[in-house]
């Protein structure tokens, strides 16, 4: 006994790198279309190559790779694919504390981090690794942005960004810090530089409606995909200015409320502001303070409301009294027309305003039944009946809303309209360490490359990048001083891509690869993703670019269909000890230690086991010994069953155990298979597999038949597990005499036989004295008791050579046979 255990260890370095040959040998995970099979894409977020991965990824990885086995198992044609997001900021900043190229600092990342996903035994198709940093990857990038402006598209706008005024460079949002530099600590200032746009706008009803599809995404993802494109129904009202012909239009949600303005507010960037600041100091230095304030719409949305009196009016179009015109800090330039029709009796932020600089409050809205309301007090935001109100006094807020929207539609002096927060995206970064654009500059214009000249590859180092750049802004300030023409320089745009931009493509690149084109026609295979998993970080930007660049090139037809993604799944975060495992906390947990330790199997198993996946999974060093220890065990118990083989079968058999075995084993296929298709509970499948596992380790019966049960049971453990910890599996399956790889074979089904014969057990007494139990299928009528008793031997041998006078039935539980 003791001989043989230690012949069979469980060593999980030696069964991993086994099992991990046997794939790259057989090219087991080489995905190829395959018209006449279904198909499934699983797809995890692929990940930024930070240095090493963290626990996040390895749970994320985790579950991908589980549903995708799961998935293979069930016979479809799986294409799971990994690669590198691998343009962005940390290389840059690497750089430059380690004086270290951007370029070598991320590929020696990726190289140990692809080392250390293949360690833990991912079934993805490495063929087709993407690494966006390389140029077989961004040139399609260039060219998809070319095919954008050619379409209109892409457009370039003076926008504002985050100028540090000591480093003289442009600041990422993350690298303002308190409204600071994040390097030099200075304040940071408000400056306009021509950028790129993408018109994201141009999509945004598609990317509202759409989301009526995505029936297998989070209900909070959903909300905040639409909260973020923001569809606002109103009216745009256009008031005259007073003694010009010229109107200042205004977008509200609320025309009921129109007899109640009592002044305008404008954004301090609205056109007419801009233009009275030439003649109006006190405006000027306003809109000068204005300015100093960060770019960011958070916390735009904190700063004291400010405003300053213009001293033009406008005429209410409806009453034609006059309306002051004020500049106000909270109106977005970027929103409806930058510019408010402001009731302050019936908005607070209007009320608030107006209480600051004494302007008056003139309520038309009243609670609709008679109640007061105290206009000293608050306003009066909600719906009501409409009082003071001229012609539409005694209307309900919506009748008298769309009153006055006819009344303006028919005056010409308003029309219904949809906004959207959704603003274009600002796609130009001015940092070295991104796709290059591939536009040009000359005479003043702007022209994109020709197609035959891609890729536009990137400087070679940051150094040169930084002299081509100052350049560029010289020459662009050359653009402005001279006359057209006398330029015949060409000067290519220095900018880079912001990195969300590889990342909103990726997903189809995997899926059809190409030498020749962004995509090749095998994308129409593969697309949509049937399951795509990643942090709840990314539940808003990167899906959407996602989601619009995909109806793009669709519009493009480069690919068919509406929607990347069929089903997201938003992983939970990784906690330790109540806090986020991180970097910055110094709370990591290095997943290459543990592997050396117990392995990837009880990593993975820990990860599936401790938490559902869109939950926070508290990490535990007792939670992955109690994963080994369970493996361990699993092991043993299918080594001594091997053994007990080489011995001769028992000649008796315990029905009523290996029926019920047998019947365990049908009810667990049939949990786990419901938890990992459906419902993604790896911890309630790892825990159903544990229990199946404990009544195998009670098991006793040496007879052939209890065999056959045990070896299946093993079997459908082994198979269930193999998902989730398939390096085991792999060993196992073949120790247990099977001649296929477990990762070609199919997924157990369950025999409904065996889970509707729900059994009970019966005990078998003969003249009153207890002879035996008999497991029975429940309800069974006496004549089949019976019967079951007389085949089973050792039972009839009581019986036998006697009549049976009479026999005595407690249904379900006991049978009482009585002899003459
Ligand atoms: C008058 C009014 C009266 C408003 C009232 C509201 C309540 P949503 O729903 O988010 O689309 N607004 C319009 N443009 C703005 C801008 N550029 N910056 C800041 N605020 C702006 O919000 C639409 C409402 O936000 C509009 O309706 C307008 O105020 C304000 F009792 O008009 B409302």
């Amino acid at each position: 006994m003791h001989r043989e255990q230690t012949h069979h260890p469980y060593q999980p370095p030696e069964i991993e790198r086994q099992a991990q040959a046997f794939w790259r040998q057989h090219d087991s995970f080489r995905a190829h279309p395959h018209p006449q099979r279904e198909k499934f894409y699983c797809l995890s977020m692929f990940p930024y190559p930070s240095g090493q991965l963290h626990m996040g990824h390895v749970r994320n990885y985790t579950i991908g790779d589980a549903i995708s086995r799961y998935q293979r198992m069930l016979g479809k044609n799986v294409l799971q694919p990994m690669g590198w997001d691998a343009f962005g900021l940390p290389a840059e900043n690497a750089a430059i504390a380690h004086g270290e190229s951007p370029a070598d600092w991320t590929y020696a990342n990726i190289k140990t981090m692809r080392q250390q996903l293949q360690r833990l035994g991912f079934a993805y198709d490495w063929s087709r690794e993407i690494t966006t940093c390389q140029s077989d990857y961004y040139r399609w990038e260039q060219w998809f942005f070319i095919q954008l402006f050619n379409q209109g598209l892409i457009y370039r706008k003076n926008a504002w960004v985050n100028w540090d005024p000591v480093d003289q460079t442009v600041l990422a949002n993350e690298q303002v810090i308190d409204g600071k530099g994040w390097r030099s600590g200075a304040p940071v200032e408000r400056r306009k530089v021509p950028q790129w746009f993408l018109k994201t706008t141009h999509y945004a009803e598609e990317l509202c409606s759409d989301i009526d599809k995505l029936h297998g995404w989070p209900p909070q993802v959903i909300k905040m995909q639409k909260a973020w494109i923001g569809r606002s129904t109103g009216v745009d009202i256009q008031f005259q200015l007073s003694g010009q012909e010229r109107c200042l239009t205004v977008f509200t949600t609320r025309p009921d409320t129109l007899m109640g303005v009592t002044y305008l507010a404008l954004s301090p960037e609205h056109p007419f502001i801009v233009e009275l600041c030439d003649t109006h100091q006190q405006l000027k230095n306003f809109v000068e303070a204005y300015k100093k304030h960060p770019t960011m719409e958070a916390a735009m949305a904190q700063q004291e409301k400010l405003g300053l009196d213009t001293g033009q009016y406008c005429i209410h179009p409806l009453s034609h009294q006059p309306v002051p015109v004020w500049c106000a800090n909270f109106v977005v330039m970027e929103y409806g027309s930058g510019a408010v029709m402001s009731v302050p009796a019936h908005d607070q932020r209007d009320w608030l305003f107006a209480r600051r600089y004494e302007l008056p409050l003139q309520p038309v809205v009243y609670p609709q039944h008679g109640d007061d309301h105290d206009f000293q007090q608050a306003a009066y935001t909600q719906a009501g009946v409409l009082r003071n109100a001229g012609p539409y006094s005694g209307m309900s807020s919506r009748a008298g809303g769309e009153a006055i929207a006819r009344a303006l539609e028919t005056n010409g002096a308003g029309q219904r309209v949809t906004h959207y927060r959704l603003r274009d995206w600002s796609i130009s970064r001015q940092r070295y360490w991104g796709c290059p654009i591939p536009m040009m500059r000359q005479h003043g214009h702007d022209l994109p490359m020709a197609e035959a000249d891609l890729p536009r590859v990137l400087a070679a180092d940051m150094q040169a990048w930084k002299k081509d750049k100052q350049a560029q802004a010289a020459q662009r300030s050359d653009d402005h001083n001279q006359p057209r023409g006398r330029h015949e320089t060409v000067h290519f745009e220095t900018d880079t891509l912001d990195t969300f931009f590889e990342s909103s493509w990726y997903y189809a690149r995997f899926a059809g690869a190409c030498n020749k084109a962004m995509l090749s026609k095998e994308v129409d295979y593969w697309l949509p993703v049937d399951q795509y998993i990643g942090g709840i970080e990314h539940a808003v930007l990167h899906l959407l670019y996602a989601r619009l660049f995909h109806k793009i090139m669709r519009d493009l037809g480069l690919l068919k269909g509406d929607e990347p993604f069929m089903r997201l799944l938003a992983q939970g975060m990784v906690l330790k000890d109540g806090h986020k495992m991180s970097k910055s906390r110094h709370n990591t947990v290095n997943p290459d230690d543990l592997i050396k330790r117990y392995g990837a199997d009880t990593i993975r198993l820990f990860v599936l086991f401790a938490a559902p996946p869109e939950q926070c999974l508290e990490w535990s060093d007792g939670g992955v010994e109690g994963a080994f220890r369970f493996l361990k065990r699993l092991w043993k118990t299918v080594f001594d069953f091997c053994r007990q083989q080489q011995s001769k079968p028992h000649h008796s058999t315990d029905q009523a155990q290996c029926r019920a075995l047998h019947h365990e084993i049908h009810t667990t296929i049939a949990k786990v298979s419901d938890d990992l298709g459906r419902r993604y509970t790896f911890n309630t499948a790892i825990a159903a597999i544990m229990k199946l596992m404990n009544s195998i380790g009670r098991f006793r019966d040496d007879s052939q038949a209890g065999r056959d049960v045990l070896r299946q049971g093993l079997s459908a453990v082994v198979l269930m597990l193999s998902p989730m910890a398939p390096h085991i599996s792999h060993a196992l399956w073949f120790a247990l005499g099977h001649q296929r790889a477990v990762i070609d074979c199919q997924w157990p089904v369950a025999d409904a036989q065996a889970l509707h014969a729900d059994s009970c057990e019966i005990v078998v007494q003969v003249n009153g004295k207890l002879r035996g139990r008999l497991s029975m299928p429940s309800g069974s009528t006496q004549p089949a008791i019976k019967e079951a008793v007389l085949a089973d031997q050792r039972l009839a041998s009581f019986i036998r050579p006697h009549t049976i006078r009479k026999l005595i039935l407690v249904p379900d539980r006991l049978i009482n046979f009585v002899l003459d």
